[in-house]
């Protein structure tokens, strides 16, 4: 745990006891502040009661005692309208802030040096958080994994000199961290996304550039055009100041997965590069090579990749050191996640993939395709991906969705209906072992959401992972002999 040492002795309203909230009431109360906490749902209120948090009902508190509102990034904070929360704490006075705040102000005062990595963008931000932190674990350094990646900020051990934080940021934190200023800051990619918390794509695309505004290094995409604005935007500003104050050098670095840059980081021919600026093309440092990188497959995890690659280059790493790390990465469990193989067939745990647009990601990177989808269908259903039809050799179909896509289907691929996960699995598995298939991949990537036969998507991967393990015994008993 990270105790604020920041409100000691002060009072501090806090709204949300999620993971989140009561970590950070803890956080609070341990380094010696006040907190007076709420949420509407009575399971968060009594288990926090339980940790020692003192409830208050903030819709009857009076609000001037506080010195700060503490909100839960989950809570609308200006669109589609302010919590009432904040509009209490805005008619009071009383600042606004979230737990990325409070660890951002405890390392200003405990430890300005501490390596800080925030990493934002609106695709691959986990991937890209996950795999930082075990390039960097591998070549041997002390890291702090969370933020919206699961863990909570001031779950983690405080900042120092020597320890790096590697924080995931999503625009709702960022929304709620006034003096977010990391060491290296990452931006990936922008496109459209929580427009009902934001307003417009043009503040999500404003919130999520503050995160590399105070950045000493701003790693940033340059691959779409709102990335690409910015990245300009703040090459331009942080070079005049350069010029205003000697001791400034923050810069922006670029990163593309779609071509060689001039100078920056960037993805060719399967590889990860640096050109530094004014060197030739030949003379860029090739940084790691992808290939082989079971858990990095397609040009998203490239993209992925490349920025991880750039944090390791900026934090001092070896090229051999980023290397070893971006082979040895597992991944992250149920994105493209490798659970199983028996002779040539590879099985895929995608149950993240709750939507065409996420799916498509697992279609492009195979062939030879055992495809089982299907769930509670999203609107557009899998019409988006029959560009990719050609890859699926067949389709099992799971739940809600399947007359839906029966009809998508319908000419286009042979499918089977199959209700259930342990079904599906099995017929696709057998299908694949007996094919004459080169490649062939057996991939849980639904397209869906699992809320149909499911608690979540993890709940839908981890039963996939089991019966994947329990797949050998299952053919032998069927008379296979496969083990
Ligand atoms: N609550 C109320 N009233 C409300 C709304 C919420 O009382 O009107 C309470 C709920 O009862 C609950 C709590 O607020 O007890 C939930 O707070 P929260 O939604 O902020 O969730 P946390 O559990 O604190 O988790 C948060 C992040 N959640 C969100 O931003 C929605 C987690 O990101 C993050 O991992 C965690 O902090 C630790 O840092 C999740 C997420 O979905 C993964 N993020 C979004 C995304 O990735 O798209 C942004």
């Amino acid at each position: 745990m990270t105790p604020v040492t920041t409100f000691k002795d002060k009072t501090v309203a806090l709204f949300g006891l999620g993971g989140s909230g009561l970590a950070t009431a803890k956080a609070l109360i341990a380094g010696g502040a006040h907190v007076r906490a709420w949420d509407d749902g009575e399971a968060g209120r009594l288990k926090a009661v339980a940790q020692g948090v003192t409830l208050e009902d903030l819709a009857r508190s009076d609000w001037s005692q506080y010195d700060a509102f503490i909100l839960s990034p989950g809570v609308p904070l200006t669109h589609p309208e302010p919590h009432w929360t904040a509009q209490r704490a805005r008619a009071a006075g009383v600042e606004i802030i979230g737990d990325i705040e409070l660890f951002c102000r405890e390392r200003a005062a405990l430890a300005p040096g501490a390596p800080f990595v925030a990493i934002t963008g609106t695709n691959g931000k986990s991937t890209t958080t996950a795999l930082i932190a075990h390039i960097l674990r591998e070549a041997g350094r002390d890291v702090q994994l969370g933020g919206n990646i699961g863990v909570p900020i001031l779950d983690l051990e405080p900042p120092s000199d020597e320890r790096i934080h590697v924080i995931e940021c999503s625009s709702f934190q960022i929304d709620l961290t006034p003096s977010l200023k990391p060491t290296i800051g990452v931006l990936i990619n922008l496109t459209p996304d929580h427009i009902d918390r934001h307003g417009t794509m043009a503040h999500y695309a404003a919130v999520k550039e503050r995160l590399v505004a105070g950045a000493e290094v701003a790693l940033i995409g340059v691959d779409d055009s709102y990335t690409h604005a910015i990245g300009a935007r703040l090459a331009e500003r942080f070079a005049e100041r350069i010029v205003d104050e000697e001791s400034d050098e923050r810069r922006v670095m670029p990163v593309s997965a779609v071509r060689a840059l001039d100078w920056g980081f960037y993805v060719e021919k399967g590889a990860i590069y640096f050109r530094e600026e004014g060197h030739a093309p030949e003379e860029a440092e090739l940084i790691a090579p992808l290939a082989g990188a079971r858990a990095l497959r397609g040009a998203h995890n490239a993209q992925n990749a490349a920025f991880a690659c750039a944090v390791g280059w900026e934090c001092g790493l070896e090229d051999d050191e980023i290397g070893r790390g971006v082979q040895s990465f597992p991944g992250l469990p149920h994105r493209m996640e490798e659970v199983g193989h028996i002779d040539r067939t590879l099985f895929i745990n995608d149950s993240k993939a709750t939507n065409a647009d996420a799916a498509e990601k697992a279609l492009a990177s195979f062939t030879d395709i055992y495809w089982i989808i299907g769930g509670k269908a999203k609107e557009g259903g899998v019409e988006p991906l029959r560009g990719y039809f050609s890859r699926i050799r067949k389709a099992y179909l799971i739940g809600e969705a399947s007359d839906h896509f029966a009809r998508t289907l319908e000419g286009a691929l042979p499918y089977e209906r199959c209700e259930t996960l342990d079904v599906a699995t099995a017929r696709a598995a057998c299908d694949a072992l007996e094919g004459d298939a080169p490649a062939p991949v057996v991939l849980l990537s639904p397209a869906c959401a699992s809320y149909d036969q499911f608690a979540n998507f993890e709940a839908r991967g981890d039963a996939f992972r089991s019966l994947v393990q329990g797949l050998p015994a299952v053919l032998a008993a069927r008379g296979g002999g496969r083990t």
